[in-house]
């Protein structure tokens, strides 16, 4: 898939404000400084269509691009200590209210930090995407930070530690554009076309 000139569309502070969309979207989500910003902007082949912070915890709202072929959502981080409790509490009520519209949510992107594999809060999240039944692919990110041999290892490890097969995690880095094409062909597979079903099922 070629990503030709993918926009910003709009930002949703409340659920009532979530897009009714018209084309399959694709939802990335993780904690707080994993590299979402990033990783939507390699995607976009642009520097700044997702703000990218080194300060975490900064994106609160649900933004919406569109990539042409699909919308992708950026939701809030999560996991970022300096928050307070209610804070925390609001993003997670934004969060699950965004799942149970499941069926407007073609496929999900779990970031996780390659270096430090699934928090709590992945697993969480993940049991949250099971419950609503949305499926999924974990996207490593930073793989730049581990040598190819350490990156291979540890895909395997947050793999297993999270039950899932290596196949269905897959190692990216936002700095050396590692990863974008597999990414771009798993998300070729999960959303349908006009005159075909979707090549991979939801199992
Ligand atoms: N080395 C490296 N740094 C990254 C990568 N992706 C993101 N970062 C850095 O990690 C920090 C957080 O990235 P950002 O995309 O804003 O994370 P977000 O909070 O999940 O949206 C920034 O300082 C980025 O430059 C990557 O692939 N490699
Ligand atoms: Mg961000």
């Amino acid at each position: 898939m070629i990503i030709k000139n993918a926009t910003f569309v709009t930002s949703a502070a409340r659920a009532e404000q979530f897009l009714t969309p018209d084309k399959p979207v694709i939802a990335v989500c993780g904690k707080s400084n994993v590299g979402k910003s990033s990783l939507i902007n390699m995607l976009a082949n642009r520097k700044n269509l997702a703000r990218t912070s080194a300060s975490p915890g900064r994106t609160r709202l649900v933004n919406y691009f569109d990539f042409g072929e699909f919308l992708l959502a950026d939701l809030p981080g999560y996991g970022y200590a300096a928050v307070s409790k209610a804070e925390k509490e609001k993003w997670g009520v934004t969060l699950q209210k965004f799942f149970e519209r499941s069926k407007d949510i073609a496929h999900v992107l779990v970031l996780v930090d390659i270096r430090h594999g699934a928090t709590e809060d992945d697993v969480a999240m993940i049991e949250l995407l099971n419950y609503y039944i949305v499926p999924f692919t974990v996207v490593l990110t930073k793989a730049d930070k581990l040598s190819r041999m350490r990156a291979e290892s540890h895909a395997k490890q947050i793999a297993d530690s999270i039950g899932l097969t290596r196949r269905n995690v897959l190692v990216t880095s936002s700095q050396t554009r590692a990863g974008r094409e597999e990414l771009l062909q798993k998300i070729e597979t999960v959303i349908p076309s006009d005159d075909e079903e979707p090549k991979e099922g939801k199992l």
